[in-house]
């Protein structure tokens, strides 16, 4: 069998019962082929980054172990985020399923359809939060500890959900 890499994904929603959006995702991530969900974090509710007339986003991280090559796990996540009807009406506006690859193992990747580690993540509290959660000791490849960043964010309040 391939090796198998530990990946940090993203998931973000603010439409269409944005808790089942996320539960389903979770669940659509352990069937993806060669790949295992091996931890989840709590759920986040945040105020949205950007246009303020959005609702709020949903948000957690989730650690999958797979053999998937980072585009063809690209591909598949962005199936999963079609298969949930996700539109882009407009730049930064609401959306039903965002996933994001956040970290690939210690991997950079710079390429036209993807970079990681993700180039926002280290700023964004609804990322580094939930990721801390599952991950309390993470470096960023080429940033550092998580942990460091999660400190210097400032800004958008966000609050764990109760079961
Ligand atoms: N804001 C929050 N709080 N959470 C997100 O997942 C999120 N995703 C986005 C933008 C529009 C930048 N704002 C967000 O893509």
């Amino acid at each position: 069998m391939n090796k198998r890499e530990a990946v940090y994904i993203g998931l973000g929603s603010n439409l269409a019962d944005p808790r089942s959006q996320l539960e389903n995702a979770l669940q659509e991530l352990d069937d993806l082929p060669e790949t295992m969900l091996t931890a989840a974090s709590s759920l986040y509710v945040s105020e949205p980054l950007g246009p303020a007339d959005q609702p709020d986003y949903l948000n957690a991280v989730a650690c999958i172990s797979t053999a998937l090559e980072p585009l063809a796990l690209l591909d598949a996540l962005q199936a999963l985020e079609s298969a949930h009807q996700r539109s882009r009406q407009r730049h930064w506006g609401p959306r039903t399923l965002d996933l994001d690859i956040l970290l690939y193992g210690e991997r950079i990747i710079d390429e036209e359809r993807l970079q990681v580690p993700h180039p926002h993540m280290h700023k964004r509290i609804f990322v580094l939060q939930p990721l801390l959660e599952i991950s309390p000791g993470i470096h960023i490849s080429g940033k550092g500890a998580a942990a460091g960043w999660l400190s210097r964010c400032e800004g958008l309040q966000i609050r764990r959900l109760s079961d």
